[in-house]
C-alpha cells in the first residue's frame, strides 16, 4: 500500500468536483493538440484510473513536493510472469484511457502489459488549480521524461512485490505518436537502460522555428486542383474580410475570433486536418467540384469547415480563440493553453506561410504565433529551439532501437526523422489516406478506428508491411534484452 499525504484528500475532493463537469463530446483535438480524445469507454482497453505519487521538480535539490499523477494499466494479454510490459505514452491531452488501438493486437502478440501514464499538467495531472504563467513553470519534455522513468521503476517493483519477487527486470518497450512519439524516442535517447526499445511513430522529434514545410506537405498532399481550389478560397476570404468582416466570420461559425490571426490559423488548420488525419476526400471533393461547377469556393469551404471541422470533429472554435487560451483556470479545455505553452517554450512548429506558393494566409506568419505567446503568457516566453535541438539532437538524435514510422500525407512528417540510419530504421507508409500516426492507428486516424484497423487504407499492404517491420524490430530488441537479463543473472 502506498501512504497518501494529506494533500491527497484535498485531491480527491478536488477531483471528485472536476469529474462532475460534463465532458464535452470531442472526438479530436486540432493539430496543433494533435492527439485524439475519445469519448466511449468503449473505445478503450481501460479507462480505470490509478494514482502514483510523482515529484514535481526532478532538478531542484531543495523542492521536494509531489502531485498526483493518473496511470492505467491493461494486463488482460499479460503473460506472467516475465512477459514485456508495454509503456505506452501520452502526450498534449488528457489521458482518458488506454485507447484500443493498433497496441492491442501488440500486446496480445507479445503477451505484453500495456501501462499508461498521464502527461504532467494535462487532464487530471495538473499539480496547480491555476495555470498561470508562473506555475506552469515544471511543464517541459524533459520533466514529463522524467516522470515516466520515475514511474516505470515505480511500476516494475509494485509488479516485483505483487509476485513476491525482487529484482527481477521485464524487459519495457516504450509506444508513442506524434508529441508522445518523440517522448517515445527521447526516453530510449534519455534513459537507454530503462527500456529495450522504442516505436516512435510520427514522432516530432525536430524541433522547427519557422516550419514552413508543413504548409507544403500540405499543398503537396492535396494535389494540385485542390491545392488550387485552396489558395482561391483564401484569398477571396481575405478580400471579403477587408470589408464585412464579422459577416465572414459568422459564415464560417467563427464569429468568436476577433483577432483576424487567430481567424487564419483556424482556417488554415481546418484544411491541415483533413491530410493529416487521413480524410482527405471530405475537402477536396467538394472543393474541387465547387470549383469546376463555378460555384461559390468560400461557401464550399465554409461547408466544410462547418459541417466537418467543428460538427463531425467536434472541433471547439474557442481553441483558436487567444482570450480562451489566456484563460488560467483549470478545466477540460485546459489542454489548448498547455500545449501552446510547450510550443512557445520549447519546440516552436510555428506553421507559417511559406514565401511562395502557400496554401494558407500570409498572415499567419512568425510575428502572428510570437505574438500569441506573448499575449498568452507574458512577455520574455519564446520558444528557444535550438536548446531543444541541442538536448535531444533533433534529426541527428543518437539514439538506438527506435523504430520512426510516418504517413506520407502528414505535414508533420517533416519534424521527424525520416532517413533510416544504423539501430533506428525509419519507414513511410505511403497511401492516398495515410496520416498522422497511421501505423497504430490504421486510416482514417481520426475519428480513431478500433485497432488502428488498416483496411480503410487506400493501400492496406503498404500498412502492414511497416507494421511487419515494427513487430520484428520489437521482436529483436525484446529477445535481446531478455538475453542480457538471462546473461547477467
Ligand atoms: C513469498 O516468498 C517467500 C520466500 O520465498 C515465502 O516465504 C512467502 O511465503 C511468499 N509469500 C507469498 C505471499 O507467496
Ligand atoms: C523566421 O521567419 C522570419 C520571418 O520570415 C524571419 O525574420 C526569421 O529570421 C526566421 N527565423 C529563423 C530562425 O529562421
Ligand atoms: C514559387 O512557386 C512556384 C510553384 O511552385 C515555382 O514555379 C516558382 O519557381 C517559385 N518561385 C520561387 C521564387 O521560389
Ligand atoms: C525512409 C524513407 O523513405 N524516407 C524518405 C522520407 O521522405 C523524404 C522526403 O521527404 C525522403 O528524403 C526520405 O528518404
Amino acid at each position: 500500500m502506498r501512504l497518501f499525504s494529506t494533500n491527497t484528500v484535498i485531491w480527491v475532493l478536488f477531483l471528485l468536483v472536476l469529474s462532475t463537469f460534463s465532458y464535452q463530446n470531442h472526438a479530436f483535438v486540432s493539430s496543433r493538440i494533435m492527439l485524439n480524445r475519445l469519448s466511449q469507454s468503449s473505445n478503450y482497453l481501460t479507462d480505470k484510473e490509478l494514482w502514483f505519487s510523482q515529484t514535481l521538480d526532478h532538478f531542484s535539490p531543495f523542492d521536494h513536493r509531489r502531485f498526483q499523477q493518473r496511470y492505467y494499466e491493461f494486463l488482460d494479454q499479460f503473460r506472467l510472469p516475465d512477459g514485456p510490459i508495454f509503456l505506452k505514452i501520452c502526450g498534449e491531452s488528457s489521458c482518458n484511457g488506454i485507447a484500443n488501438d493498433y497496441i492491442s493486437v501488440l500486446a496480445k502478440k507479445f503477451g505484453a502489459a500495456v501501462v499508461s501514464l498521464e502527461h504532467r499538467y494535462y487532464g487530471k495531472s495538473s499539480p496547480f488549480n491555476s495555470l498561470k504563467t508562473e506555475n506552469l513553470r515544471y511543464l517541459s519534455s524533459k520533466q514529463a521524461l522524467y516522470d515516466l522513468a520515475v514511474f516505470r521503476q515505480y511500476y516494475q517493483e509494485s509488479l516485483n512485490l505483487k509476485l513476491n519477487r525482487s529484482n527481477v527486470e521485464n524487459p519495457w518497450f516504450v509506444f508513442g505518436v506524434s508529441y508522445s512519439g518523440a517522448l517515445s524516442a527521447w526516453f530510449r535517447l534519455k534513459f537507454p537502460h530503462l527500456t529495450c526499445g522504442s516505436l516512435a511513430s510520427s514522432a516530432v522529434v525536430l524541433a522547427v522555428y519557422n516550419f514552413t514545410e508543413f504548409d507544403q506537405q500540405v499543398g503537396d498532399s492535396a494535389g494540385a486542383e485542390c491545392k488550387a481550389a485552396l489558395q482561391e478560397t483564401n484569398q477571396l476570404v481575405e478580400q471579403r474580410l477587408a470589408t464585412e468582416g464579422k459577416t465572414v466570420k459568422t459564415l464560417f461559425g467563427a464569429a468568436e475570433l476577433e483577432n483576424d490571426g487567430d481567424f487564419f490559423y483556424f482556417l488554415a488548420d481546418a484544411a491541415v486536418m483533413a491530410f493529416q488525419y487521413g480524410n482527405p476526400d471530405e475537402l477536396c471533393s467538394p472543393l474541387v467540384q465547387a470549383k469546376k461547377a463555378g460555384d461559390n469556393l468560400v461557401e464550399a469551404y465554409a461547408k466544410y469547415v462547418k459541417e466537418y471541422f467543428l460538427g463531425g470533429f467536434g472541433v471547439g472554435v474557442q481553441t483558436y480563440n487567444q482570450k480562451h487560451l489566456k484563460n488560467t483556470a483549470l478545466t477540460q479545455d485546459s489542454g489548448d493553453r498547455l500545449w501552446w505553452f510547450q510550443v512557445c517554450t520549447e519546440v516552436a512548429y510555428f506553421q507559417v506561410a511559406p514565401l511562395n506558393d502557400s496554401v494558407r494566409s500570409k498572415k499567419v506568419d512568425t510575428s502572428y504565433h510570437l505574438d500569441l505567446c506573448k499575449n498568452v503568457f507574458g512577455e520574455g516566453i519564446y520558444p528557444d529551439v535550438t536548446a531543444t535541438n541541442i538536448y535531444y539532437g533533433g534529426t541527428k538524435i543518437a539514439g538506438s532501437k527506435i523504430v520512426f514510422a510516418n504517413g506520407s500525407q502528414d505535414p508533420w512528417r517533416h519534424a521527424s526523422k525520416q532517413i533510416s540510419s544504423t539501430d533506428m530504421p525509419s519507414y513511410v507508409i505511403s497511401c492516398h489516406n495515410c496520416g498522422h500516426g497511421t501505423d497504430m492507428r490504421g486510416c482514417p486516424q481520426a475519428p480513431l478506428s478500433l485497432e488502428g484497423d488498416a483496411q480503410k487504407c487506400s493501400s492496406p499492404d503498404a500498412v502492414h508491411k511497416v507494421r511487419q517491420q515494427i513487430t520484428e524490430n520489437i521482436d529483436l530488441w525484446l529477445s535481446q534484452c531478455q538475453n542480457l537479463a538471462r546473461n547477467s543473472l
